[in-house]
């Protein structure tokens, strides 16, 4: 008898790398430069690259439905930008048993190792400390200050603060925290919040240190409603080194930027990759980044791309 034809090769419904990105709203500059980065990788590799993104506006809940709907489409990667970091252990332990990895992106969450496949993102112990390091420079060691915290429960914050408040206590016994409050990484927000400390504490205050650039923009406005300047009666600290910075800086009205970088789309779809390969990556893929001053902020603008 003839030979049975072969059986032809089972086709995958979806050959291309499919990825599910959780982001979590549209609350600062910085956030907006990384949606920028993830979108625009895969909408130049779109031959291979099939990405389903969903803005939560905010919301863990949202990120949350979001997660688990991309567990229903049986994408190969999830990746998101946890809002908070507790909360997470039941949507992640679904997503292992189905065998999806999650990858986080630039914010941790708590939650045993084995259940999620990498972090790609900053150190922000560092980053606190790094600000605190320059906002001691800038008081010659020596003043009262306020901090605007970033959104209550956020990896982001919660380290920031840590790494600032700790460096200050450890370093630099002359250098007082009168007040430090949320400002939810908002430049409205920040205003707001600045606004009150200057109400209750006046010219008392030094210095700022924000958790984010957006959330000093506002504070600046505060000061500058105030009568006074920002930038010199009150020094200026603050995380992200977005071009709104730079150029308050260039003109004089604001001191340091210690830099986070938003750009990880290259890297977040080169890590999917690996994993839907059944490859080993490390647990923690660190950010490259500096710190910015004032002085060299006209120089630096015209290189900053977000
Ligand atoms: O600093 C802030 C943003 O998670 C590192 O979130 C990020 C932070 C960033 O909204 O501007």
């Amino acid at each position: 008898a003839a030979p049975a034809p072969a059986e032809p090769a089972a086709k995958p419904a979806n050959d291309k790398l499919v990825v599910g990105f959780a982001q979590i709203g549209q609350e600062s500059g910085w956030r907006d430069a990384e949606t920028q980065s993830i979108q625009f990788y895969a909408g130049q590799n779109i031959d291979t690259i099939d990405l389903k993104f969903a803005d939560a506006q905010q919301k863990q809940e949202n990120q949350i439905k979001a997660i688990k709907s991309f567990i229903d489409m049986g994408v190969d990667v999830i990746g998101l930008a946890p809002v908070v970091e507790t909360g997470w252990d039941a949507v992640f332990t679904e997503a292992k048993e189905a065998g999806i990895p999650i990858v986080l992106v630039d914010r941790k969450a708590d939650v045993p190792e084995d259940l999620y496949a990498t972090f790609i993102g900053s150190d922000f112990i560092k980053e606190g400390n790094d600000g605190a390091d320059e906002m001691a420079r800038l008081l010659d060691n020596k003043g009262k200050i306020v901090e605007l915290e970033g959104t209550v429960g956020a990896s982001a914050a919660n380290d920031r603060k840590k790494g600032f408040d700790d460096q200050i206590a450890a370093k630099y016994p002359d250098i007082e925290i009168l007040a430090s409050q949320t400002g939810d990484f908002t430049r409205a927000k920040g205003k707001e919040v600045m606004e009150s400390f200057l109400k209750t504490y006046g010219s008392e205050i030094q210095g700022v240190f924000a958790h984010n650039d957006d959330m000093m923009l506002g504070a600046i406005e505060a000061i500058k409603e105030a009568g006074l300047k920002p930038g010199v009666d009150i020094k200026t600290v603050s995380c992200d080194g977005v071009k709104g910075i730079f150029e308050a800086m260039a003109a004089g009205e604001a001191n340091v930027t210690v830099e986070c970088n938003p750009l990880l789309g290259p890297q977040f779809f080169e890590t999917c990759a690996k994993l839907k390969a059944g490859e080993t990556v490390e647990k923690w893929i660190k950010s490259e980044e500096g710190v910015y001053r004032a002085e060299t902020a006209a120089e630096d603008l015209p290189n900053r791309v977000y």
